[in-house]
């Protein structure tokens, strides 16, 4: 018998990486996705209009994890074998504007779906997204699961609740629960205002001159970059293993904003002379034309200033590892951006 999956956050990036990938393992495939006044689904699109993936193993359904009752009916018709909850308000600026609702989602979204799965089917195994944001203001470096956690954010507060009420239900109702302590991941298919992206998106436009300068936050921080498709592998191996545990997934390699700015650029073959400091600080081409400039309103009331991860336990009982770097990432970020351009 096919496994089936059931996949909440599906529209996201995460989402559609992961929905692929368990099609391509022979999986059928339920994602839930919110009701919203425009179509969401322009990431899994695609899947519906290939002909190698049969209609039948992708299935949509309406449904939110604020709400208790959606979360609990759609878990209840289909009965999976593994549920991923990749369901979030995902953006660490936006969970200072909106920290209830982040809450409301991030955090008691988990207790939702674990609630459900006691009360439904103890047997189904079930993903928590966890973040490397619950690090946050680090104690020690490289970050591993033993590291412990220092939130900067309502977001990040809001994963660590969520980490432990999947440790608590695991011991406590001896499900298959575990939690994937993922470090930024990024691809084309990164929403639009994460810096990655904007970054990309934003000089590849400079470069063509359909957009003349880019505005950006905190070019100091340091993030921990991989590249989503290797990550899902990482959430599905996570589930196949023999016990349910937790797992840092990461590069193990850092770099700044400014650092991937200037390997963009180099990329892109945009010459770029930096001069000023701080919120100052500015970027300008060859021809003396400022084409990056820093706003306060990007900036966050507490920082993540450097993330590293260590994922030795990953590798060891997993057999997982990244199989792209920083240059491929931003190979397949523009090649997305040039296809999008030309067609
Ligand atoms: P994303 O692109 O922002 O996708 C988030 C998904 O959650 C979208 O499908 C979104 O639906 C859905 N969603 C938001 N609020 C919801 C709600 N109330 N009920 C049901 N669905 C809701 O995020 P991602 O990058 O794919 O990340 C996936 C998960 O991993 C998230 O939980 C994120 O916090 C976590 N994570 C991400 C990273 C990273 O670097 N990408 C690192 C660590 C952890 P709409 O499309 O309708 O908005
Ligand atoms: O791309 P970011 O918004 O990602 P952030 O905050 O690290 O969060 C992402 O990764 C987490 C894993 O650690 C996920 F859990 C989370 O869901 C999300 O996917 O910002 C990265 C860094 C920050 O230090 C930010 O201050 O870039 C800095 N930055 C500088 N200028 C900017 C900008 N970030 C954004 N979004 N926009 C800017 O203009």
């Amino acid at each position: 018998m096919k496994k089936k999956a059931l996949i909440f956050g599906v529209t996201g990036q995460d989402g559609s990486y992961l929905s692929r990938l368990l099609l391509k393992k022979g999986y059928i495939v339920h994602g839930v996705k919110r009701r919203s006044s425009q179509p969401n689904t322009f990431r899994i699109d695609d899947i519906y209009s290939d002909p190698l993936i049969k209609k039948n193993n992708f299935y949509l359904h309406y449904g939110d994890v604020t709400d208790s009752t959606a979360v609990f009916s759609v878990i209840k018709k289909v009965v999976p074998d593994e549920i991923y909850n990749l369901a979030a308000q995902s953006h660490v600026a936006v969970s200072f504007d909106m920290p209830e609702y982040t809450t409301n989602t991030d955090a008691t979204g988990a207790l939702r779906i674990l609630e459900a799965i006691v009360r439904i089917d103890k047997k189904i195994k079930f993903y928590q997204a966890g973040s490397s944001e619950m690090f946050g203001k680090v104690v020690e470096s490289p970050q591993n699961e033993k590291t412990p956690f220092y939130p900067r954010s309502p977001y990040g507060v809001s994963k660590v609740y969520a980490h432990w009420i999947t440790v608590n239900y695991r011991e406590s109702y001896k499900l298959f629960a575990s939690n994937g302590i993922l470090f930024n991941h990024e691809s084309p298919l990164r929403g639009e205002t994460f810096v990655t992206k904007k970054i990309v998106k934003g000089l590849f436009n400079i470069k063509i001159k359909k957009q003349k300068k880019l505005f950006l936050g905190n070019l100091y921080a340091k993030r921990d970059w991989g590249h989503a498709e290797d990550y899902v592998q990482a959430m599905w191996k996570i589930l196949q293993y023999k016990n349910p545990e937790d797992f840092v997934i990461c590069t193990g390699r850092q770099y700044s904003i400014k650092q991937f700015i200037n390997l963009v650029a180099k990329s892109l073959k945009i010459q770029i002379r930096w001069k000023g400091k701080g919120i100052d600080e500015k970027a300008f081409d060859k021809d003396g034309n400022c084409i990056i400039e820093c706003k306060k309103k990007y900036l966050r009331p507490a920082e993540v200033d450097t993330l590293k991860g260590d994922c030795s336990k990953a590798k060891k009982l997993l057999n997982w590892k990244p199989k792209h770097d920083i240059k491929s990432l931003i190979k397949d970020m523009l090649e997305y951006e040039y296809k999008s351009n030309i067609q």
